[in-house]
């Protein structure tokens, strides 16, 4: 009776969305914190760890030293490592995380498809089916030209390595390219036992529905997801994309200022209240090292107390400058 008790108090309530938050610290200290579900170091500066929680970003940030991007929940917290993923679980939430070496998968499209092909081998034998928000830090994304740019040939392998996985509805997705020299492709999830709600961007075609010019496999994934428990809303990479257009081609700040309309309406499409706060991590990926001064400043002036970690990424379209994710709580 006792235990048929405490698994009905667990599927009555939704979990609480992982609080996620950045914050000045040590890997060492983090992870032996109760409920640290998962922990980000960004840049070849950061400190390494063979916690399967652990994951240091290729990305440098701009802001120095970087801190450290922390997910916790109210649970006990499990973890291992199973083939190449590296995982850890706790109250119906799940992270995990795999990194493929392009050299040795034999160029980016298998090593995508091996990457995505891993994660849903991996996501088959856990309660935690619901995939909600995926991350992807590509290197050198826009090398190459036309189909056979980098991030459309990721694009062919990430399909090719989900088959139909996503056949319900593509999580919000982060697709950003990065300068380590490593060849290394990065992709890390955050996935639940409950379903959230996908959120699209009424300004903005819908990914998946992109037109062939952008490239032959369509990108999949949705412009934001709302958290089982509707206490937050995750929101994939944004950029100045208007319909499927890219929007303000060589200029910044309209660029910036058009992706904070983006984000504004997926806030109201999603019935949150509008506006960000101190409670609302975000990551600014800039293009140009030289934009980040500037990028700061107008975040500052426009989000004023937000936490936003500004990041060296290049946005998957070459004419796009700068980007948004990150979490509305
Ligand atoms: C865009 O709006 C920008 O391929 O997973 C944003 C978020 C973008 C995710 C992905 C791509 C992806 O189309 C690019």
């Amino acid at each position: 009776m006792v235990q048929a008790g405490e698994n009905l108090q667990v599927r009555l309530g939704l979990s609480r969305t992982p609080h996620v938050t950045y914050r000045m610290a040590d890997p060492g200290t983090v992870l032996t914190e109760p409920g640290t579900l998962a922990a980000f170091g960004f840049g070849t500066g950061s400190p390494d760890s063979d916690d399967p929680r652990w994951l240091r970003v290729a990305l440098e940030s701009f802001d120095a030293p970087a801190p450290i991007e922390l997910w916790q929940v109210d649970a006990t917290v499990v973890c291992g490592q199973q083939e190449a993923v590296r995982w850890s679980s706790g109250g119906g939430w799940l992270f995990a995380a795999v990194e493929v070496n392009e050299h040795e998968a034999g160029g980016i499209e298998s090593a995508a498809r091996q990457a995505y092909a891993a994660l849903c081998q991996f996501m088959g034998t856990r309660d935690e089916r619901c995939v909600l928000r995926i991350w992807n830090y590509i290197a050198n994304i826009n090398d190459g030209d036309d189909d056979a740019e980098r991030y459309k040939q990721f694009c062919d392998g990430r399909a090719a390595g989900l088959g139909d996985f996503f056949a319900n509805g593509f999580p919000a997705a982060t697709a950003i390219g990065h300068h380590d020299r490593q060849h290394v492709l990065q992709i890390y999830l955050l996935a639940s036992a409950d379903a959230g709600q996908a959120v699209e961007n009424p300004r903005q075609v819908s990914a998946w529905r992109y037109p062939r010019q952008y490239g032959r496999t369509s990108p999949g994934f949705a412009r934001a997801m709302l958290m089982p428990a509707r206490d937050a809303l995750a929101i994939s990479g944004t950029a100045a994309v208007v319909g499927h257009a890219s929007a303000h081609e060589g200029d910044l700040e309209a660029q910036l200022n058009e992706t904070l309309t983006n984000l504004e309406a997926l806030l109201a499409t999603a019935d949150m209240p509008a506006g960000f706060d101190t409670h609302s991590p975000l990551k600014a990926y800039v293009r140009h090292p030289t934009d980040a001064y500037r990028v700061r400043e107008i975040l500052q002036q426009r989000l004023p107390g937000v936490p936003v970690l500004l990041m060296h990424g290049d946005v998957c379209r070459r004419e796009l400058l700068v980007e948004i994710d990150g979490w509305r709580y």
